[in-house]
């Protein structure tokens, strides 16, 4: 009996003063959508905080869903983190997600425990963001146009080839701009108003922070982005102007998500689990890489994170533009009548 206590007194000491070696923590398959500058950054504090090593790949939001679709079968990714929800509550509705509820739930904000209630727990709010547009001022002046205020002023003439904005069907970001224009206009008007913005687009991108990018070095007048994306680009010291559009605007809950079947189960609540703390969340704020509105209560807001509470944003309906049939149907439709449209 001796004998055995001193055998297990080694092993935990053993256990207690080795350092947490990948091998023995095991492997994480990391989706990260949001900036590639903030999933470096957080994969290495998660590496250091739990010794797990973490095998990431950037994508945009569209992208990972049809991703973990495609992968459905034989799944490699075990968790999905950030980018906006639709997509993420898309994938929960399809099963492509799993059910986990954390232990962190409880230090959320309403908001992203609702995307948890919405989603039966395959996914959960990490986030919040409002979207717009930036410009920028010098090229605004050099080319002496008046300066945008509203959604209805980014389809005038004047504006034409000035703007840059995402493909919806990759980028969540363009995305949550097609489901606003639906609710703030209804579906008729904001198809006529998409179809007349796509003669003033100059280009659609892939990913749906590249748009803030453009405005901040010029290649592009306006950039329709997550307003705090163009924050980014400001603090950077990039001539731009962010703004709120004066009919109102949508919002996202960026996401995150267990994948259904995922390899390193375990590993995939831990980062959950984890991702979901302040200390996580302070993160991409004290790298300067990012200025959403964290969802842990606790969790430092940043100063130059737009203030949701002093933006007029509109009552942005999540489950129904999150839901397979409805996002489905307006990507077809975009497909379909816009993007084929000649300039
Ligand atoms: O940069 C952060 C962010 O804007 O990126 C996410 C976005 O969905 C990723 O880009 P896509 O539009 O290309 O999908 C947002 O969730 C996040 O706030």
């Amino acid at each position: 009996m001796k004998s055995r206590n001193w055998l297990f007194g080694i092993v935990a000491t053993i256990s207690v003063a080795a350092p947490l070696s990948a091998a023995a923590q095991g492997e994480l398959v990391l989706y990260c959508t949001v900036q590639e500058e903030w999933c470096r950054p957080m994969v290495t504090g998660f590496e250091k905080a739990t010794g797990i090593k973490v095998l990431m790949t950037r994508k945009s939001s569209g992208e990972f869903y049809a991703q973990l679709k495609a992968e459905a079968a034989n799944p490699r990714g075990d968790v999905w983190w950030g980018g906006t929800g639709d997509p993420h509550l898309q994938a929960a509705e399809e099963g492509l997600t799993q059910e986990y509820k954390s232990p962190k739930l409880a230090e959320l904000q309403d908001w992203a425990v609702r995307q948890a209630e919405a989603s039966k727990y395959r996914t959960v709010g990490v986030y919040a963001g409002a979207l717009g547009y930036s410009y920028n001022t010098e090229q605004l002046k050099k080319k002496n146009l008046p300066e945008p205020k509203c959604w209805s002023d980014l389809i005038k003439p004047a504006f034409k080839d000035e703007i840059q904005v995402a493909n919806p069907n990759s980028s969540g970001t363009s995305y949550t701009m097609l489901a606003t224009l639906v609710q703030l206009m209804g579906e008729d008007k904001a198809f006529d108003y998409l179809k007349a913005l796509h003669k003033n687009i100059n280009q659609y991108t892939k990913s749906g922070a590249a748009p803030a990018r453009a405005a901040a070095t010029g290649e592009s007048l306006v950039g329709i982005t997550f307003q705090h994306d163009a924050v980014v680009q400001a603090i950077g010291g990039a001539p731009v102007k962010i703004v709120s559009p004066c009919e109102g605007t949508g919002y996202e809950i960026g996401s995150m998500s267990i994948v259904k079947g995922a390899k390193n189960m375990e590993n995939a609540k831990k980062w959950y689990d984890w991702a979901l703390s302040p200390e996580a969340q302070a993160i991409g704020s004290g790298a300067k890489v990012s200025y959403q509105v964290p969802s842990n209560k606790s969790a430092p807001v940043p100063a130059q994170a737009p203030k949701l509470g002093e933006i007029k944003l509109i009552n942005y309906d999540f489950v129904k533009y999150g839901s397979s049939a409805e996002r489905s149907r307006l990507l077809t439709k975009w497909d379909k009548e816009v993007s084929t449209l000649p300039k």
